[in-house]
């Protein structure tokens, strides 16, 4: 193994959180003498780079931010915690701590990711350790929830083909664990484990896969299930597609190079949409992870973070340099692909009686934020279903949930409850509504420039009326929201996009494939609320109109002439 990325072909020198990996003794750093220090509620900022790893981000909250700065208050220092469960599946037992974890140690709301995990915002430096603790209690961990590791991998959540699922979301799951990094610096850090060392007092440990590095950057694997392309998988590093014949999983078709995060202005970054390389059998897959994992860690920009994931190592090099050098590493060659097709990338919700006889409901929830509000009480409710449901909860790629499992004869006892609290399956909604996404932003996340979870349900009650005006309210239409171009939301595969580049100002773009099959461009730029509501009137006027048969919103926009098709991430800028 190149420990030192020997064989990686950027000559510059390393970044600085390169350096800071290296020295941190696989990810300790001083992070458990820092977080003992009650001066400050924060920590310094290397410690910060390796809290990563452990699944937290320090951060501030930005709307307490210039109040504090005047009256010469630090800023109101707090954690984000990022709980893992791969392919999003939970019991009853893991929402019921979360929700308990929720209320006593962060703001009291719970998010679900569009990676299928929770989040946690405002837990404070002093309740870290006992937060980490009792996630680890219900034996869900933060460990590589963020980082340059291997992060939750993704996992379409069906409801329909119930034996297709169970088997795939084992390999989602064996394919998670293997790529867990095997440091001992969480259980010594978090979990008061005990500290095994040699006799220079150097913690003796086994990184097999990722060495002491770690990655050049964070790095993603995702799991659809066709006709569903719910978890986006040609925005993953890695991607995995279940070819099922005869209600038997085949194997997968294997996918890499996908990734949505650029900077605004320039053009050496882009989203890009990954290729299929070939055909696996199942029992394939843990290999074909982890050694192209490996490639990645050995030829990975490590100079330059905004180059350093593995679809510019993949550009730079091309396909068939990977697919050689995956074949030397595995020893094998994979076959050739096998045919596939996706319908959507979104949710179907409500309840669907899966092929095993038992009970789904796909619960519609606004970006993802669990939480009690005036009088609907969403969090409440899920409560009380997770008090008396003996199956399982499953976040979906969507951030929406899944109250999966239900035995016919509990059904009527949780819809009950569905509708005492009035839970939805959106259907009061548009189906723009419905088909949306929006990032956290605002007001925790340090990168947003602009607003996004709190915003789109404003801006979407200016845009359903213009929908009902032009008869397009059960239109799907994909519509996502980030409130910078990282593209958490992977904005860039939707339909329609708002990414924010400052407070009340975003880029439109157009022209992603219904499917999740296709990049989007940039329509305008820089754009508020009246102009983005302008835009989008006229398009729907011309949409229900002219459109053909069956026709997406993403396809007409381009046949119409509002934006070129984008092929590949080459083409996305302008
Ligand atoms: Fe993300 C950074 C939230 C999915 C691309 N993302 C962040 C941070 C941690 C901000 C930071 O670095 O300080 C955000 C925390 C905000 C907060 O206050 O909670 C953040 N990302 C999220 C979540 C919670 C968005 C959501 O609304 O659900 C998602 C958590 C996923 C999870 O459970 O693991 C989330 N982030 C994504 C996705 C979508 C995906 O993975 O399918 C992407 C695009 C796909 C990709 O990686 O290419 C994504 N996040 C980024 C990037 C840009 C990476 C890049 O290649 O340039 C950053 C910034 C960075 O890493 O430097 C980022
Ligand atoms: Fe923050 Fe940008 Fe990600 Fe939104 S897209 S959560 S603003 S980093």
């Amino acid at each position: 193994m190149s420990e030192n990325n020997l064989l990686s072909p950027h000559s510059a020198p390393h970044s600085d959180v390169e350096a800071i990996k290296r020295r941190s003794n696989y990810l300790r750093g001083s992070l458990a003498e820092t977080l003992e220090d009650r001066i400050t509620g924060s920590i310094p900022e290397d410690d910060n780079r390796l809290m990563k790893f452990h699944g937290s981000y320090m951060q501030d909250d930005r709307d307490l931010r210039n109040e504090r700065q005047k009256q010469k208050l630090e800023p109101a220092y707090q954690f984000m915690l990022r709980v893992r469960a791969a392919g999003g599946v939970v019991t009853p037992a893991q929402w019921l701590t979360m929700d308990r974890i929720a209320q006593q140690y962060a703001n009291g709301t719970i998010r679900l990711t569009t990676r299928q995990s929770f989040q946690l915002h405002g837990v404070l430096k002093w309740n870290m350790k006992q937060t980490i603790r009792e996630v680890n209690d219900a034996l869900l961990s933060t460990l590589a929830a963020c980082g340059d590791v291997n992060r939750n991998v993704m996992c379409n959540p069906n409801p329909y083909q119930s034996e297709v699922h169970g088997e795939v979301y084992e390999w989602a799951r064996k394919v998670s664990n293997h790529l867990d990094p095997r440091t001992r610096a969480y259980h010594e850090i978090w979990l008061d484990g005990e500290k095994v060392i040699d006799s220079l007092d150097i913690a003796v440990e086994q990184e097999p896969i990722y060495g002491p590095v770690y990655l050049p950057r964070k790095f993603k694997i995702g799991i659809a299930v066709p006709p569903s392309n719910d978890v986006d998988v040609f925005s993953q590093d890695l991607g995995f597609i279940a070819v099922v014949e005869d209600g038997r999983l085949q194997g997968f078709n294997v996918t890499a190079g996908g990734g949505m995060g650029m900077s605004h202005g320039d053009p050496k970054t882009y989203p890009q949409v990954s290729q299929v390389i070939g055909f696996i059998k199942p029992e394939q897959m843990i290999d074909v992870a982890e050694k192209t994992v490996t490639i990645q860690r050995d030829y990975g920009d490590r100079s330059v973070r905004k180059h350093a994931r593995f679809k510019y190592t993949l550009d730079d090099r091309g396909i068939d340099w990977f697919i050689d050098e995956l074949t030397d590493r595995l020893g094998w060659k994979l076959d050739a692909p096998r045919p596939y097709h996706f319908d959507h990338n979104g949710d179907r919700y409500g309840w669907v009686k899966g092929s095993d006889g038992k009970w789904h409901f796909t619960l519609f929830i606004q970006n993802g934020r669990v939480q009690d509000q005036n009088d609907h009480l969403l969090m409440t409710g899920l409560r009380e279903i997770a008090e008396v449901h003996a199956g399982d909860f499953r976040l979906t790629p969507n951030q929406n949930l899944i109250i999966g499992g239900v035995s016919s004869h509990k059904k009527k006892k949780i819809d009950d409850l569905i509708k005492k609290y009035q839970l939805t399956d959106g259907i009061h909604y548009s189906a723009l509504r419905r088909n949306s996404m929006a990032c956290v932003a605002l007001p925790t996340c340090g990168l947003a420039m602009a607003e996004s979870e709190r915003y789109l349900p404003t801006l979407m009650e200016k845009i359903e009326p213009m929908l009902e005006e032009y008869g397009l309210r059960d239109e799907e239409i994909v519509i996502r929201m980030t409130g910078c171009p990282n593209g958490c939301a992977r904005p860039f595969l939707a339909e329609i996009a708002f990414v924010g580049k400052a407070p009340g100002k975003y880029n439109l773009y157009l022209g992603g494939g219904f499917a999740g099959n296709r990049l989007n461009k940039m329509y305008k730029e820089n754009i508020g609320e009246a102009e983005i509501l302008d835009s989008l009137k006229s398009i729907f006027a011309q949409y229900s109109k002219d459109r053909r048969e069956g026709e997406h919103f993403g396809d007409f926009v381009i046949r119409a002439g509002y934006v070129k098709e984008v092929r590949s991430g080459q083409d996305f800028h302008p």
